[in-house]
């Protein structure tokens, strides 16, 4: 239990969380939920924000300058997701709005992500599975469902954060090549632990890959990122891999060089325009396309919860909290 004085604190919480999480923020502020978990409008979201004192937002949410202006009571926005992306933090610093997040819980999911969709993709894992739900497998051959071997495939990792570190992690214990590309070098250790090879020129490292994986966050210096003319630089069989933001690729490319084979294949789990997706995505071969499911388990989202909890009772403590976003830095 916290502070009894905290019951008057009103928390908005967009989005229906796991009935624990929503239980222990009731018991200990005055909490609006949204139990049908119906996204709620722009103009609602407007209207909802304006007595509260602090925003539980999703990433489903756009909290821009005038959503921000609308909550003249606003103290703090408790993101529950990683990215932060959905929320304008330049109008939330000059408001002098605290911003947290959910990072860490989400990691080891996400890498498990990555490496679903890579195998998915390199095994044809689609593929085969239809032949048998349409009933036309007659039986095994020699060259049926031919995919492509994982181990001594080279992998180009884009940010080697968390998320990065996670993936080179699995990918290197089946034997892949792991490649990354940071702002900052990573240091001696982790280098060795992975066989990591640091690339600064992030053109130069895509060019020689068989996969790539996108692990840095999306903002303004990472919108289209893999733009059409890095698209071009990739080899014929490259595979794209992204869990990370739909935005830091230009979809419409990806999507062209797709579906005219121009590269080997994607595993997209976010998409630029959510939850509209480009229609030649649909339209090419070799692609697994997922509903922004990365961190999706129930595990995740309880933990994701206790951080927005923890984050907040430290706010409300006058104590820093643990997942304060720092707003001029980015970790990629
Ligand atoms: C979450 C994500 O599901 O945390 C993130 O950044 O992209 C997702 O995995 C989502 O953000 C929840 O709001």
């Amino acid at each position: 239990m916290i502070d009894r004085n905290f019951k008057k604190v009103i928390i908005l919480i967009t989005r229906k969380l796991p009935e624990k999480i929503e239980k222990k923020l009731e018991n200990n502020f005055s909490v609006i939920l949204n139990k049908n978990d119906r996204k709620y409008s722009y103009k609602d979201l407007k209207k909802k924000i304006q007595n509260v004192d602090i925003l539980v937002p999703c990433v489903s949410d756009t909290i821009d300058a005038s959503i921000i202006k609308s909550g003249s009571k606003l103290k703090l926005i408790a993101n529950f997701g990683n990215g932060v992306d959905n929320i304008d933090l330049t109008t939330a610093k000059e408001r002098k709005l605290i911003v947290t997040n959910t990072p860490d819980v989400l990691t080891e999911d996400t890498a498990d992500l990555v490496l679903t969709m890579i195998l998915m993709i390199c095994r044809k894992i689609n593929v085969a599975q239809q032949k048998i739900m349409n009933r036309v497998w007659t039986g095994w051959g020699p060259s049926e469902t031919l995919g492509e071997k994982l181990q001594g495939k080279k992998v180009g990792i884009i940010g080697m954060g968390r998320i990065g570190t996670a993936v080179a992690k699995r990918l290197s214990t089946i034997g892949m090549e792991i490649n990354y590309h940071n702002r900052k070098k990573h240091n001696k250790k982790i280098e060795t632990q992975f066989k990591a090879n640091y690339w600064s020129s992030l053109d130069q490292m895509i060019s020689k890959m068989d996969i790539i994986s996108i692990h840095c966050p999306f903002t303004a210096e990472t919108f289209h990122l893999l733009s059409k003319n890095r698209i071009r630089l990739l080899k014929k069989n490259c595979i794209v891999i992204n869990t990370s933001r739909g935005e830091i690729i230009d979809e419409q490319a990806l999507a062209d060089a797709l579906f005219k084979k121009k590269i080997g294949g994607a595993g997209l789990d976010v998409f630029e325009h959510e939850p509209q997706i480009t229609q030649k995505l649909f339209d090419s071969d070799n692609v697994v396309l997922l509903p922004h499911i990365s961190s999706a388990t129930k595990e995740s989202r309880i933990a994701m919860g206790e951080r927005v909890f923890k984050n907040i009772s430290y706010f409300l403590k006058q104590k820093k909290p643990p997942d304060l976003v720092k707003i001029k830095k980015t970790e990629y």
